[in-house]
């Protein structure tokens, strides 16, 4: 398991359920699932070949302060974030990997991505402009990239195991879950987002959109999964750098992206070596959504 790449991975001994590009899934056994997030980082769907430090560490900061500051909202599959209760030998392991993981409730997962858009760009906006509708929800006439939009909107794509997500009417995303399911869990996501949208413009960031997951507890309950409300699952925008008409730039990945659109880089692996300026100007950017968006220095 172990691999010599500038790239760190994940090296704990249990079975392994799921790899995302930048985070991975162990199976604890029982209730219980460990989830790691790497410091890995990709842009234009490839994964770099640096890492960016700690960047593992400050989205699973994030993403248990949300869970913290949102249970009032929906149950939610955070369980701990502590090694003392695991099994000693993968307890050691765990500690190695310094606040990048979480144990979690494991659930029946509903097959359906709930994106929730307040802003109206990527492929919202591109729906928009050839059809006047996102998802099948119609929207005033003569919005413009990156306008905020009336009210938030539930938009669900389906999980596509290679490529993209593709999005899809909520008939379509009622008939993939268990009957009743859809519903509450769309419930939730927008109240999710409003909660968490109008919390970081008050802390000087937009969140544009997001994407939640849900599943099901043993008991029946929707219960909300994976990372919530990061800059790996929302698009997350400095204020003072929004002006409708134009796709600001995101505050994690917009230093790496121009760097790499200088480069020329075709988007195809391998992508171009990062120097040591744009692996801290990019954590930088991580580590000023954390800051800003928890009130805690990270250290
Ligand atoms: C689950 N994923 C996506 C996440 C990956 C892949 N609590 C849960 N119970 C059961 N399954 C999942 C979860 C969660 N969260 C999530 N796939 C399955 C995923 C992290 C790393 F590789």
């Amino acid at each position: 398991m172990s691999q010599t790449t500038a790239v760190s991975t994940v090296e704990v001994d249990l079975p392994h359920l799921s790899s995302g590009k930048v985070r991975e899934l162990f199976d604890l056994g029982g209730d219980g699932l460990l989830f790691v997030a790497s410091d890995r980082i990709s842009a234009y769907d490839v994964v770099m070949p640096q890492a960016i430090p700690d960047k593992g560490r400050l989205l699973t900061g994030m993403s248990i302060f949300w869970f913290g500051a949102t249970s009032d909202i929906c149950p939610n599959h955070f369980l701990s974030a502590a090694s003392n209760e695991l099994p000693r030998a993968v307890r050691e392991q765990v500690e190695a990997l310094q606040g990048r993981h979480m144990v979690v409730r494991k659930l029946d997962m509903l097959p359906v991505e709930f994106v929730v858009r307040g802003y109206l760009v990527g492929s919202g906006w591109k729906d928009y402009r050839q059809t006047g509708a996102v998802c099948g929800i119609p929207l005033p006439e003569g919005l413009v990239e990156a306008d905020k939009l009336p009210e938030p909107i539930f938009t669900p794509a389906t999980k596509a195991t290679v490529g993209h997500d593709e999005n899809i009417s909520e008939a379509q995303a009622a008939e993939l879950c268990p009957p009743g399911t859809l519903k509450v869990a769309r419930d939730y996501a927008v109240e999710l987002y409003k909660r968490a949208a109008g919390y970081a413009r008050g802390r000087g960031i937009i969140i544009a959109d997001t994407k939640f997951e849900f599943g099901l507890a043993p008991d029946g309950e929707v219960t909300l999964a994976d990372e919530v409300l990061t800059p790996d699952s929302s698009r997350f925008w400095p204020a003072d750098q929004w002006e409708p008409g134009a796709n600001p730039p995101s505050l994690d990945k917009q230093y790496l992206r121009d760097w790499l659109d200088v480069q020329g880089w075709d988007h195809k692996p391998p992508a171009p070596d990062l120097p040591p300026d744009v692996v801290e100007r990019t954590r930088a950017g991580y580590v000023e959504a954390y800051e800003r968006l928890t009130g805690r220095t990270f250290s």
